[in-house]
């Protein structure tokens, strides 16, 4: 919800930036240059838990990717980063179950269900 409000206001920056440059006789082309880059902030990716995998087990995102992970099993899993401190730790995922992190800062991020330790993965952030 946090990242949709986000986006609504970027958009309403755009827009008003819009009315703001709408007298100046430069076409276009500006507008283009000055247009806000809030893809990569929004930008996801998922991570898929089927048959006790991770898929894709290991996974190389950007800073600011919202990573998803979908469980398709019918026993509930979670992800469960190995830092101390956590850096992220799901809930235990039902069937069709999601959860998401933002990776923000680059790393080497492994985890693992902590239901089934034996399940592992990794998100790496450059
Ligand atoms: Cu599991």
């Amino acid at each position: 919800m946090r990242n949709l409000r986000i986006l609504v206001m970027a958009l309403l920056a755009a827009l008003a930036g819009c009315v703001t440059t709408r007298s100046s006789k430069i076409p276009g082309s500006q507008s283009r240059g000055s247009a806000p880059t809030t893809a990569p902030a929004t930008a996801t990716a998922n991570v898929t838990i089927d048959n006790f995998t991770f898929s894709p087990a290991e996974l190389t995102v950007a800073p600011g990717t919202r990573v998803v992970w979908v469980n398709h099993d019918d026993i509930p899993h979670t992800a469960t980063s190995d830092s101390n401190p956590r850096s992220f730790s799901s809930p235990a995922l039902d069937t069709d179950e999601t959860f998401s992190f933002v990776f923000t800062t680059p790393g080497d991020f492994a985890y693992f269900c902590a239901i089934h330790p034996h399940m592992r993965g990794r998100i790496v952030v450059k």
